[in-house]
């Protein structure tokens, strides 16, 4: 199989490059309100001048991965050297997020998962390595008929790039970090080869549940030599073990992908701050999520749909910012981690 005439491997490896940066999460979707992320290409070289974001910061320009070798570092928690972010979304329980990639490479099958670490008293004052998170969230191998398989990323790219996840309704409200993480396996067949990709937000979660779910530091949520953090994906296969800990009871069985459409424009609360005004009218905008069939790499633009209660939207009630969520900023090309990055065929 490596003779592969050389003009579809150039045009491979060509692809390859355009997409070589990888990805990151560019915003979040609540309840109709876009709460951006963090911005790789300018809020690492900004200083406290950054804006205030829920999302973690991290200087990893490159979008580069992290590796097993990581595992026991404090870096696996949220990415590179994250930091908290300032500020927080408001979130009730029960509601879902939809987290918004840049364009995920095709070859970088594997799951998605989802964690949640409650923060005391807030997200952006806690020693991270102390953050315990449970899972609310894990699809692995979706369909493993067409070799290399369908897999939870699969679903998120045709999702257009984008990830709706449940906060479980019966948490106690409080504030939690959201460790969301793409592993990407096409490496994977060996110890060492797989990539995963956190990458965290800061909620303030509402309602009258109780549940305070045990969970694990982010340091030993997985071994290098786990079954589904080595695993060979170019064969027919049945079944995945979805790496981490067990899922959490209360979280939700199955969510449908689907998009959320933009209804309006948020900042996220700063920590510490009296008003949380910017975020306060995101309980009351409908969610508007259209289905996506998993079926077909629906990417139509065309995801808006009628969106009620936009009046009652008191943030900035600018016009969906599409361009943004639509075109990553362009990040600085910083990274080498094309060369721990090999898209077997
Ligand atoms: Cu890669």
């Amino acid at each position: 199989m490596r003779n592969i005439q050389s003009a579809s491997l150039l045009t491979a490896l060509l692809s390859a490059t355009k997409v070589a940066a990888h990805g990151h999460v560019t915003n979040i979707v609540v309840n109709g309100v876009y709460y951006e992320g963090w911005d790789i290409g300018s809020f690492p070289y900004m200083g406290d001048n950054a804006p205030t974001v829920a999302a973690w910061g991290t200087p990893n320009t490159g979008n580069g991965p992290l590796a097993p070798e990581d595992y026991s570092s404090p870096d696996i928690i949220c990415h590179q050297n994250a930091t908290a972010g300032n500020g927080y979304v408001e979130v009730a329980a029960g509601d879902s997020i939809n987290i918004q990639w840049t364009e995920w490479p095709e070859s970088h099958h594997g799951p998605v998962i989802d964690y949640l670490a409650r923060c005391e008293p807030n997200c952006a004052s806690v020693d991270k390595t102390e953050l315990e998170f449970f899972k609310i969230d894990g699809v692995g191998l979706v369909d493993g008929s067409d070799v290399p398989g369908t897999y939870g990323d699969d679903q998120l790219i045709a999702n257009n790039n984008s990830w709706l996840v449940q906060i479980p309704e019966g948490i106690a409200p409080g504030y939690y970090a959201l460790r969301h993480e793409l592993i990407a396996l096409h490496s994977a067949g060996e110890e060492g080869g797989a990539q995963n990709y956190p990458q965290c937000f800061n909620l303030k979660v509402t309602g009258s549940g109780t549940d305070k779910p045990a969970g694990v530091v982010g340091t030993e949520l997985y071994k290098s030599t786990d079954d589904g953090i080595i695993f060979n994906i170019y064969q027919e296969v049945s079944s995945y073990p979805v790496p981490g800990p067990t899922l959490y009871s209360g979280a939700a069985t199955s969510v449908k992908q689907a998009t959320s459409a933009i209804t309006s424009t948020g900042s996220a609360s700063a920590v510490g701050a009296t008003s949380a005004a910017a975020t306060s009218a995101a309980a009351s905008a409908s969610t508007t999520a259209v289905s996506v069939p998993t079926s077909s790499a629906a990417k139509s633009s065309s995801f808006a749909t009628s969106a009620a209660a936009t009046e009652s939207v008191a943030v900035t009630t600018t016009a969906a910012p599409s361009n943004k969520a639509a075109a990553p900023t362009q990040a600085p090309e910083t990274s080498d981690d094309d060369e721990v990055c090999e898209d077997e065929e």
